[in-house]
């Protein structure tokens, strides 16, 4: 099915925004300690964030996303629809250390799934670096 680019940049967005959500929760168990570390929960929280990454969402990155489309805003930069090769070495980099959490979260050692988050929001990082406006 087709999906239209006001569509796709919401799509896109929705999926950064759930990850997000998810990365929260983890952050507050696994790194502030402001909510006690609920295994089951940041396994749940790791599987999500997993998922969105596996799922390709380079196919929400189709012409005519390039700039915000009607009420979709978007912060991507023009570069991210010409250096392919470098967004793909940000996208493997972040889908590794994604399923490194997942994998790391269900087996529950704390302080590995903290170093594991660690890695997951460099990944974020570098990409935004590159590819997003501020
Ligand atoms: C998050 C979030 C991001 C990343 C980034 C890591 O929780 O919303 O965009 O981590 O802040 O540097």
């Amino acid at each position: 099915a087709q999906v239209s680019p006001e569509d796709q940049i919401e799509y896109r967005k929705a999926g950064y925004s759930f990850m997000a959500w998810n990365m929260g929760k983890i952050k507050a168990q696994a790194i502030d300690g402001s909510v006690a570390y609920d295994q089951a929960q940041v396994a749940a929280a790791a599987n999500a964030i997993a998922a969105i990454a596996n799922s390709g969402m380079g196919a929400l990155y189709g012409p005519g996303t390039e700039q915000s489309v009607g009420d979709e805003k978007t912060r991507v930069k023009p570069e991210f629809f010409t250096q392919k090769e470098e967004v793909a070495k940000v996208a493997i980099a972040f889908n590794q250390a994604a399923n490194n959490l997942a994998k790391v979260a269900a087996e529950g050692d704390k302080a590995a799934v903290a170093q594991a988050f660690g890695e997951v929001g460099k990944s974020c990082k570098g990409c935004h670096d590159q590819f997003r406006m501020d």
